[in-house]
């Protein structure tokens, strides 16, 4: 086993287990939880794992003692090194890549998060309504992009999934459960980029 993916897979280490699972590569999980006891065995004090990441964030990898971290990079890295029809055929369907992945931690991110926390995952009491709809408006004007740019092609890099549409459909997961009645290509994007069967193996780790 030479690919070591550390962190939970409810975290964005899905990220880089979907990819290693598209991939067909195989690899160990290390399921580092970032807000368990830190010094527990698998907390992120984890001296392989703080190897892997001195940041101390999932997730991250260790490939045959190269070590990579940060979600986005890890998964253009593994498409390009392994290939498999992931990573462009094209240096233009690489530009698009970088494109959707920057675009994927800066522009959905942080207002995804939001929104989830404050709309599925904290606690009903917990909550606050108000945090979720400005999350909820701030994120109209990418996604409305996302389905623009998918209005005439099957996939953000063309013809075939790749690394760009795991990489924004993973940090995507949570739109699953917003109303797209007006994002129709976005919508049938997502239900295609889920129904895949590593996609499926990937979120079942996760029990989702
Ligand atoms: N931009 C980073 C974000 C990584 C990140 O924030 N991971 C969270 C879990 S989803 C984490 O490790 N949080 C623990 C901490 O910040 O200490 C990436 O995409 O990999």
């Amino acid at each position: 086993m030479t690919l070591r993916i550390y962190g939970i897979a409810a975290s964005r280490a899905i990220r880089a287990l979907w990819m290693a699972e598209e991939l067909g590569l195989a690899y160990e999980h290390v399921p580092i939880h970032y807000r368990d006891d830190p010094d527990g065995p698998l907390g992120k004090n984890n001296a392989d794992f703080r190897r892997a990441n001195p940041l101390g964030r999932v997730p991250a990898i260790d490939d045959d003692g190269y070590t990579l971290w940060e979600s986005m990079a890890i998964n253009l890295y593994l498409a390009r090194k392994h290939g498999k029809g992931l990573w462009p055929a094209t240096v233009e369907g690489e530009g698009l890549a970088y494109q959707w992945s920057f675009f994927a931690v800066t522009e959905i991110d942080p207002d995804i998060n939001t929104w989830a926390a404050n709309a599925i995952v904290l606690p009903e009491d917990k909550r606050d309504p108000a945090k979720a709809q400005a999350a909820l408006e701030k994120l109209q004007r990418p996604l409305a992009v996302v389905d623009a740019a998918l209005a005439h092609r099957p996939y953000l890099a063309g013809g075939a999934f790749t690394v760009a549409d795991l990489n924004l459909a993973a940090a995507l997961f949570r739109a699953r459960r917003m109303d797209h009645a007006a994002r129709p290509n976005l919508a049938r994007w997502l239900a295609d980029c889920f129904s895949r069967p590593a996609a499926r193996r990937a979120w079942a780790m996760r029990g989702e």
